[in-house]
């Protein structure tokens, strides 16, 4: 681990260094504002403190990059070395920092939500023979056991399993399954005249700031419609880039924040905008801290949805875990990527009973903006029960 301190005036020179001399993998551990004294109070510029890391060019994540170590080699004297301090420990703290930056970002927008947890074991269901072959059924279609009884419990009241009318009851489990998709929530507009803000959280690499791109694309391109993009995923350089790269090709304009105070400037920027659409760094799930990482970027927020977006090629175990890190969140919309690498997709089902949040898309692929549709339960219920293993 390499560990550069910069002085800079603003955030985008100290991109820039950070970009040329440490490479696009770069992380940013800290950033503070320092009161300049001296000669230089003159001046009144502010001065920006930031601390970038990058690893050693021994591990394996930097071996397929000599072009960025060349660069790494040759500007270094310019900046203050770290990397006599303990860098596992100063990473630590720094992650920690910044944690709490970005916990100042979320607060309002999230109280303590009752978990939901509807699927209690079906109680008083006749084990028949019949019924536990359709909870196979439905088992093998990776739809949870507890989830797959209450639906036969209901298929129950209204038809008997022994009516040897294998069709009747597969038809009978699809409605009631479908039933329990409830409402479809993508985006919508609420308030005219005022610009509709959505947040994009899940894990890292689940494809937020592909999505988000995606439905940006659609909402510009298809529907005319105004769109400023925030970006407080400065985490990594790589990162910003990607979804400036999408802001470019889109001519859609780009606020990136580095502190929970910047949003609010951020979102004001953006007023005359018919969505503002917001994508946040990846954390993993596992974090302790993560409730804490968006209670700061909530608190500038007073009507911001949110988009919990998950991999369908995430096992149901993970999948309740995310969704356990998240139970802070109030409200939010379940965002399912990758269906097309998934091989079963009962968790769609799951997951929407065990949270009672709304299904809002579906991704379907990489390719910006084509990959993308609106959850459309008739479709899902034909991949639950269609498609098998
Ligand atoms: N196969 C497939 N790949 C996807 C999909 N959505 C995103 N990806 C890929 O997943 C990777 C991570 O995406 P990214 O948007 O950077 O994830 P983020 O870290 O959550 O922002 C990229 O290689 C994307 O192209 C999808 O629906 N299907
Ligand atoms: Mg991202």
């Amino acid at each position: 681990m390499k560990v550069k301190r910069y002085l800079v005036k603003d955030m985008n020179e100290a991109m820039i260094k950070i970009k040329n001399e440490l490479g696009m993998d770069a992380v940013i551990l800290n950033t503070r504002k320092i009161k300049s004294g001296g000669l230089f109070k003159f001046f009144k510029k502010p001065v920006i403190e930031v601390v970038a890391a990058i690893d050693e060019p021994i591990t394996t994540s930097r071996v397929n990059r000599p072009q960025e170590q060349q660069v790494v080699q040759t500007q270094q004297p310019k900046s203050v070395e770290f990397s006599s301090l303990d860098p596992e420990k100063k990473m630590d703290t720094t992650i920690n920092m910044e944690m709490v930056e970005l916990k100042k970002m979320v607060q309002l927008l999230i109280e303590k939500v009752d978990h939901i947890e509807h699927q209690t074991p079906a109680a008083e269901v006749t084990q028949t023979s019949q019924e536990d072959f359709y909870v196979d059924f439905l088992k093998q279609r990776d739809i949870q056991e507890s989830i797959a009884k209450k639906i036969l419990e209901i298929v129950q009241r209204q038809i008997s399993l022994n009516e040897k009318n294998h069709d009747t009851v597969i038809n009978a489990m699809k409605v009631i399954a479908r039933e329990y998709l409830g409402d479809i929530k993508t985006i919508d507009r609420d308030i005219q005249g005022k610009p509709s803000v959505y947040m994009f959280l899940g894990p890292t690499g689940v494809g937020k700031t592909t999505t988000l791109a995606k439905i940006a694309a659609r909402l510009t391109l298809v529907d005319n419609k105004k769109i400023g993009l925030i970006t407080a995923d400065t985490y990594r350089i790589a990162a910003v880039e990607q979804l400036k790269t999408y802001s470019e090709i889109l001519g859609i304009p780009l606020e990136v924040i580095y502190e929970a105070g910047e949003l609010e400037e951020a979102l004001y920027k953006f007023r005359d905008k018919d969505y503002i659409l917001i994508d946040t760094a990846g954390r993993s799930h596992k974090s302790k801290e993560l409730k804490s990482d968006y209670d700061e970027l909530i608190k500038f927020l007073d009507s911001v949805k949110v988009f919990l977006v998950m991999s369908m090629t995430t096992s149901y175990k993970d999948m309740k875990s995310i969704i356990e890190s998240y139970d802070f969140l109030d409200d939010y919309r379940l965002l399912f990527t990758k269906l097309d690498e998934a091989t079963s997709y009962g968790n769609i089902l799951n997951l929407k009973v065990v949270t009672g949040k709304p299904l809002s898309y579906f991704t379907i692929g990489q390719s910006v903006p084509d990959d993308i549709e609106e959850a459309d339960k008739e479709k899902i219920i034909q991949y639950i029960f269609d498609v098998q293993k």
